[in-house]
């Protein structure tokens, strides 16, 4: 992205009308209800005390308990965009692209944290997995959206392998960019269209679109979708990932559950 301040601050904005938006049509009493439900399910998300907290921990508790085993819409193979909309990225770094150069078969996803094995997955050995595939859309929350076919495999089947140990709460994923990390719940990981893809209508995962791999997760908005993912990390507790808000974007304002 070339102006991310920008592009921050006007997001800043809207996402702050929309908290209060949201608060104010709650209401004193629904709001009371909404975080009684929320701590009773614990559905508070990391970035609560902010000063939105009230908006997104009923944002979040709401989606959660209206949509917790709910599916993203999937669209037939004539819907597909053409071209896909690709977002605008940093350039990339001497390493990626020798990488690249490689055909990332030197490309590593590391999986560690709360889990018995922890292990460490080349681009091929994730190939070795049943793939799925998904026709969904990729919704960015500045308006725009394209619907592509993903192919990957689900990061249940990932978590499976290494085996998350039953106090587990939340899987933390980080891209090779440095400022490109976000987190999710284990309802969220282990939901059946997450996925890690490798693939994109019927072919490899352009770089453009995070290839070779990125988390595709359609119940959540783009910013989640982080691209070029090269580390997992499996956690009860979001506190000891840098301020503590689960995510790049949380930390520069953004909703850290970001659900459609
Ligand atoms: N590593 C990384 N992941 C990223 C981004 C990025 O700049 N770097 N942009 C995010 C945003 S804001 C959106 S909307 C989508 C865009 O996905 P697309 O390029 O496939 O359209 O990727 C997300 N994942
Ligand atoms: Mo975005």
């Amino acid at each position: 992205m070339s102006e991310p301040s920008s592009r921050k601050i006007s997001k800043l904005s809207r996402r702050k009308l929309i908290a209060t938006g949201l608060t104010a049509a709650a209401g004193v009493a629904g709001v009371g209800v909404a975080a009684r439900l929320a701590q009773k399910y614990g559905l508070v998300p990391p970035d609560h005390g902010g000063i939105w907290g009230l908006g997104e921990t009923l944002t979040y508790a709401s989606q959660r308990l209206l949509t917790r085993h709910s599916l993203a819409r999937e669209f037939s193979r004539s819907q597909i965009s053409k071209p896909p909309f690709a977002n605008e990225l940093e350039p990339f770094t001497d390493e990626f692209k020798r990488l690249q150069a490689g055909g990332f078969a030197d490309w590593r996803l590391s999986v560690n944290g709360m889990v018995a094995r922890p292990t460490s997955f080349s681009i091929d050995q994730l190939k070795s997995y049943p793939a799925h595939n998904q026709i969904t859309m990729l919704q960015c929350e500045e308006g725009w959206s394209y619907i592509a076919e993903w192919i990957g495999v689900p990061l249940s089947q990932v978590l499976q392998t290494v085996e998350v140990l039953p106090q587990a709460r939340y899987v933390v994923y980080f891209s090779i960019e440095p400022d490109w990390w976000e987190s999710i719940d284990m309802a969220d990981a282990l939901h059946p269209q997450t996925l890690l893809t490798y693939g994109m209508n019927g072919d490899e995962l352009p770089v453009g679109h995070g290839g070779p791999l990125r988390l595709r997760l359609p119940r959540q908005v783009g910013y989640k979708n982080v691209k070029f993912i090269t580390q997992l990390a499996v956690t009860d507790s979001l506190k000891g990932f840098g301020k503590g808000l689960g995510g790049a974007n949380a930390e520069g304002g953004y909703a850290w559950y970001a659900g459609i």
